[in-house]
C-alpha cells in the first residue's frame, strides 16, 4: 500500500498547494481553504484506492467535501481493494496564506483502516520533539524540566534550544516559563503542525513545539513524527462541556490521559505527504512563473522507511512550456 500511495498522495497535496497559493495575500482565507479542499478532493478521485476520510473538514452536515466518513478514490465496484483511512488538512494555516505569511502547507496522511485516531474537533495540549529527544520528555512535567531534558539529549545548553509556540493569550504563562528557563522562542501565528515536523528535521533551527492547538492536526503530526522517529505527547483539552461530551462519546473522555505518537497514529502502514504553500522552515512555497509553477513537498512512508523531498515543475501550457531550471 505504502509504495504506491506515497507517490500518488504527493499529487494530491501538490494540487491543493497550487490552488490555494493563488490566494496568497488576498485576504480571503475561506476562499483559499475552499480551493485547497476542492483540489484535494478532485485529485484524490483520480487515484485508484478505496479511501475513507477520518479526519477532514468537519462533520457531514457542516462541510461540503472531505467531511468525516466521506469515501474518496476511484475503484471498480467489485474489485478487491484494501480499505484506507485518510486524514487531511487541505490548508494548514489559512490565515498565513491570506496574509502572505510564512509556513502554510497542505497535508494528508493515510493508513490501513483503523490506523489513525478519530479525534474530535477540539484542542489538544502538545509536546513535540525530534528523534534525538524522543523518549526523553514527559508532558506531565513542567516545561522547564522538559527543556532541560531536550537540551541534554541534544548536547546543548537550554539557551541553545528554540521552542515554537503559537502566539495566543492562553500561552502567556507557558511563554513566561520558557523565557525564564532561558530557551529561545519562535512565536507563530498559525501552523503548529508544520512546526512539529520541522523540529524532527535537523537544520530547520527548531527543537520543540509546546502548547495547545488543534486536536485533528495532532493526529496528522503523529503520523509525520512516526515516519521521522520523532515524538508527540498530547492530552485532549476541551473548550466546552459539549465538546467534552462529544469527546467522551468518541472514547476520549479522560483529559489526563497522555496519548503517545503510536496511539494517535497506530497504523502499521503510514503514508504522509505535505506541500509548501508559503515558504517556511521546512518547505518552499509555490512559485509561479509564465506557463508553470514549482512546488516543494515532503513524502514519507513508515514501513518502507523513506523520506522524500520532492521538487516538481508543473507545466500548465504545452504550447508555451516554461523553461525548466535546475
Ligand atoms: C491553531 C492553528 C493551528 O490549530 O493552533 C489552531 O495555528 C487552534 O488554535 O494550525 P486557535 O483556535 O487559537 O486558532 C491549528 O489549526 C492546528 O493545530
Amino acid at each position: 500500500m505504502e509504495e504506491l500511495l506515497a507517490l500518488e498522495m504527493v499529487r494530491v497535496t501538490e494540487a491543493a498547494a497550487l490552488a490555494s497559493a493563488r490566494f496568497m495575500g488576498r485576504g480571503e482565507k475561506d476562499e483559499a481553504d475552499a480551493a485547497a479542499t476542492e483540489a484535494m478532493r478532485r485529485t484524490m478521485d483520480e487515484i485508484e484506492f478505496a479511501g475513507r476520510i477520518v479526519i477532514g473538514e468537519g462533520e457531514r452536515d457542516e462541510a461540503p467535501m472531505l467531511y468525516i466518513g466521506e469515501t474518496v478514490g476511484r475503484h471498480e465496484p467489485d474489485a478487491e481493494v484494501q480499505a484506507i483511512d485518510i486524514a487531511v488538512d487541505p490548508l494548514e494555516g489559512t490565515n498565513l496564506v491570506a496574509h502572505g505569511q510564512a509556513g502554510a502547507i497542505t497535508v494528508l496522511a493515510a493508513s490501513e483502516a483503523g490506523g489513525l485516531v478519530h479525534a474530535p474537533d477540539t484542542y489538544m495540549e502538545k509536546l513535540c520533539v525530534g528523534p534525538v529527544a524522543a523518549g526523553k520528555v514527559d508532558i506531565r512535567e513542567r516545561p522547564t524540566e522538559n527543556l532541560g531534558r531536550i537540551a541534554d539529549a541534544l548536547g546543548r545548553r537550554v539557551n541553545d534550544i528554540t521552542v515554537v509556540i503559537l502566539e495566543r493569550p492562553r500561552h502567556d504563562a507557558l511563554i513566561d516559563e520558557v523565557r525564564a528557563a532561558g530557551a529561545r522562542i519562535k512565536l507563530i501565528g498559525d501552523g503548529d503542525l508544520s512546526a512539529a515536523i520541522s523540529c524532527a528535521v535537523m537544520g530547520t533551527g527548531v527543537h520543540a513545539v509546546m502548547g495547545i492547538g488543534g486536536a485533528p492536526e495532532g493526529v496528522l503530526t503523529a503520523a509525520a513524527l512516526r515516519c521521522l522517529g520523532g515524538e508527540i505527547q498530547a492530552r485532549f483539552r476541551y473548550r466546552s462541556d459539549e465538546e467534552r461530551a462529544r469527546g467522551a462519546r468518541m472514547g476520549h473522555g479522560d483529559e489526563e490521559r497522555v496519548y503517545t505518537t503510536e496511539e494517535l497514529a497506530s497504523g502499521e502502514n503510514l503514508v504522509f505527504a505535505a506541500t509548501g504553500v508559503t515558504t517556511g522552515d521546512l518547505l518552499q512555497g509555490v512559485r509561479f512563473f509564465g506557463g508553470g509553477a514549482r512546488t516543494h513537498s515532503l513524502s514519507m512512508a513508515y514501513q518502507t522507511k523513506q523520506v522524500r523531498f520532492i521538487d516538481t515543475v508543473h507545466m500548465f501550457d504545452r504550447d508555451r512550456p516554461p523553461s525548466v531550471r535546475l
